[in-house]
């Protein structure tokens, strides 16, 4: 398998990482190899003193990640995905934890998945082609990898409802005058600024910098809705609401939800 081939292209020089989501001809959408090599990768290199930062990107100009895959979603009954969603949770928790700054380089569309991956994420900067949004409303389902508390807590409740209940998604400018980001840079200036923050960080006290990530996230450790949210959105993936969204968004129609239960 040439590193084309992969799913998530891990590459490391002087002791930053980047990890790229491999996948541009499904706009990088997150399949089980996808989350299985992030899980990997944050779980086994904790506390790993060799990494001192980590990008997180997607391929192409199009899509930093455009969500779960739906494809992946035909045929899952309550319990597969309430555990496929708990895998998730597990692995943006590692990220939300790891010992050192992990960086969402947003150079697309950062929807469902995508976007609740850059929100496990440290710090967030995005291109000004970049598209945030959680629009599993769409497909009769809800976030399934953080995005009820995440959002919330990043740019408020009363905007994240909003964005939750309608589905819609949001430019990089409105995304930075939430909150979402902190920078919205040109598409090819987006790695450099991504390693420019980066370089500031790791010149500071490593221990200190883990002990601040450690605090600031404290809050979400055994967080319930975060519990709650996997075990919601594994029920309502076993629906005929959740049936017709898939199906419509797979035969490229609109979904007609009314009387589906
Ligand atoms: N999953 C699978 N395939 C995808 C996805 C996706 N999330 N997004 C895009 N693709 C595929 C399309 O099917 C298409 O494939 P094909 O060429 O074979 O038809 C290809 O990528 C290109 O996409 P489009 O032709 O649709 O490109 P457009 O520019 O017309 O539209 C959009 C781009 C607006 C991003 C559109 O593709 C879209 O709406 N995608 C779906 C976005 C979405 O709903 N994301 C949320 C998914 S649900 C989720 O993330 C829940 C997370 C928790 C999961 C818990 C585990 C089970």
């Amino acid at each position: 398998m040439t590193m084309e081939d992969k799913a998530v292209v891990i590459q490391e020089l002087e002791n930053k990482v980047t990890i790229t989501i491999n996948r541009p001809t499904a706009l990088n959408a997150i399949n089980h190899e996808v989350m299985s090599t992030l899980h990997e990768f944050f779980t086994k290199n904790y506390n790993n003193p060799n990494i001192h930062g980590v990008i997180i990107t997607g391929q192409g100009q199009k899509a930093f990640v455009a969500g779960a895959d739906i494809k992946q979603f035909i045929g899952a009954t309550a319990e597969k995905g309430s555990e496929v969603a708990k895998f998730g949770h597990d692995t943006f928790n590692a990220i939300e934890q790891f010992h050192a700054p992990v960086i969402a380089a947003v150079n697309g569309f950062a929807l469902g998945g995508g976007c609740e991956l850059a929100m496990a994420c440290h710090i967030r900067i995005a291109a000004h082609n970049a598209k945030f949004g959680q629009p599993e409303v769409n497909l009769g389902l809800i976030p399934g990898y953080g995005g009820s508390l995440r959002l919330a807590q990043l740019v408020g409740k009363g905007r994240a409802i909003e964005m939750l209940l309608t589905g819609e998604p949001i430019s990089a400018d409105l995304a930075y005058h939430y909150g979402l980001v902190t920078h919205v840079v040109h598409e090819d200036d987006l790695y450099a600024k991504a390693h420019e923050i980066l370089d500031k960080i790791v010149v500071k006290g490593p221990k200190a910098i883990t002990e601040l990530i450690k605090l600031v996230n404290m809050d979400n450790v055994n967080n319930p809705t975060l519990t709650q949210e996997y075990n919601i959105f594994g029920k309502l993936m076993d629906s005929d609401e959740c049936r017709e969204g898939v199906d419509a968004f797979i035969n490229k129609r609109k979904p007609d939800f009314r009387g589906k239960n």
